[in-house]
């Protein structure tokens, strides 16, 4: 840990809008969203088949009525189908790489950059990022949304970058050393590959200068910030978007890290239940729902994220006003079912995390190679240990095998494997590999 302390400051005062205001607002730039997506083919008929008259859309109450969009009406209207202002508008392309096929692409405006770099600079500096403070960025910069947006937002907040990009790990952790970064940003896997790389060399982290890490991209767990935190020698915020919505900038985490304000007066968030798509009370998991409410490229209208996370509205000690969305417990599309059970990879890292000599690199095997699913969990031991002898070994592994078992309810079959052998990525993880029929899983 650190002794870094993040004194609570603003980017933008429209964080700290009183709720009435706030809804007022929102009402009003809904009516416009609405308005704007009417240039879009696609929204005129998902309209027309909800039985939905544009101008009948008043206010917040009428956002039930409207239709839903998915991932795959993005997909249908590849490569730029859903734009919603001349081609000539465009400042820039970004894109999601799907799991298969082809990319899902999104465009911006100049205005939506702009707005963009704003949202970005507010997570950042509720998370202590400072004009003076240097900050290494390890993400991709390219298609995905993490690199150009995240270097946005520290430029707007007026810090220097390192555009460092992904990969080449030994690199990179001869420009943290060398160019002694404060703030370390990309996905936390990546993170904890980096600390990783640091002590192989046996470097700790007082030979780094890194104060703050800011991570997201992928589900990650507290314990996983634990150990960050303290490989690293940092405070670690989360922060979450996705390309759909606008990339990173969605919400993220003030200092009292409860949660991540969601940026309400550019989105509006609904937390719904995955079947019935009613809304769930706050504190309950649901499926986050987006409506944007200033992009203009491409407006999306309640895009269904399949990001199962709770909602708390509850006033924040920091002042800000926005509702906190907890941890992303899981997508209802990548969530596991082993045995009849429903099982989140993040339950296993836990699970993991929990378990003393383990490093929390893991792989989650599923098979079914007779009637019933055979999960196979790879778990990277430390080398230490895993050098060591058998008998520790042994009851190592039967400790993982105790607490998945706690933490899922999911019997599985504990792989302990040598440091290293698990593919690292200088993404987001890979930590399922799924060998089950299609219809099976
Ligand atoms: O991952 C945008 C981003 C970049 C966010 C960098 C934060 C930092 P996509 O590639 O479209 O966009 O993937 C979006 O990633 O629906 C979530 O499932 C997941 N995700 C993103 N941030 C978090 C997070 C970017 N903090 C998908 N916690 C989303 C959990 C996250 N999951």
């Amino acid at each position: 840990m650190t002794d870094f302390v993040v004194e609570n400051r603003l980017f933008d005062p429209a964080e700290a809008l009183p709720r009435g205001e706030l809804a007022a607002l929102q009402a009003a730039r809904l009516v416009e969203t609405v308005a704007r997506a009417q240039a879009v083919p696609f929204y005129r008929e998902a309209f027309a088949r909800a039985g939905v008259d544009p101008a009948s859309v008043r206010g917040l109450d009428d956002l039930a009525r409207l239709p839903f969009t998915v991932k795959d009406d993005m997909r249908a209207a590849y490569p730029l189908g859903l734009l919603a202002v001349p081609r000539a508008r465009i400042a820039r392309v970004h894109g999601s790489s799907g799991t298969t096929g082809l990319p899902t692409f999104v465009a911006y405006t100049r205005r939506d950059l702009d707005t963009w770099a704003g949202l970005v600079a507010r997570f950042l500096t509720a998370g202590g990022l400072r004009p003076e403070h240097l900050v290494h960025v390890a993400f991709g910069y390219g298609l995905f949304t993490g690199g150009f947006g995240l270097h946005a937002g520290i430029e707007r907040v007026g810090a220097g970058v390192v555009p460092s990009g992904g990969g080449n790990t030994p690199r990179q952790v001869l420009l943290l050393r060398d160019l002694a970064a404060d703030a370390l940003i990309c996905t936390p896997s990546y993170a904890l590959h980096l600390a990783e790389v640091v002590r192989e060399a046996g470097l700790g982290p007082s030979d780094l200068r890194l104060r703050l890490g800011h991570f997201g991209g992928e589900p990650w767990t507290e314990e996983l910030r634990q150990a960050l935190e303290r490989e690293l020698g940092i405070l670690a915020f989360n922060n979450y978007g996705l390309s759909e919505v606008i990339g990173p900038g969605v919400s993220g985490e003030c200092a009292a890290r409860r949660g991540m304000h969601v940026a309400e007066d550019h989105f509006l968030v609904e937390c719904l239940h995955p079947e019935t798509l009613r809304p769930v009370p706050d504190g309950e998991v649901g499926e986050l729902c987006f409506t944007s409410l200033t992009k203009e490229a491409m407006p999306v209208i309640r895009y269904r994220t399949r990001d199962l996370a709770a909602l708390d509205r509850s006033p924040c000690p920091c002042g800000r006003t926005g509702a906190r969305m907890g941890r992303v417990v899981g997508r209802s599309d990548d969530m596991l079912i082993i045995r009849g059970v429903n099982v989140f990879p993040s339950q296993v890292e836990e699970a993991l995390l929990r378990v003393e000599g383990t490093a929390p690199h893991y792989l989650i095997e599923v098979s079914r190679p007779g009637a019933l699913d055979e999960a196979t969990v790879k778990v990277e031991v430390r080398p230490a240990d895993f050098s060591d002898e058998m008998r520790r070994l042994v009851a190592l592994r039967d400790r993982i095998d105790r607490e998945i078992q706690a933490v899922t309810g999911v019997r599985m079959t504990v792989e302990l494997v040598a440091p290293g052998s698990i593919e690292r990525s200088a993404g987001k993880a890979t930590r399922v590999v799924d060998r089950r029929p299609p219809g099976a899983r």
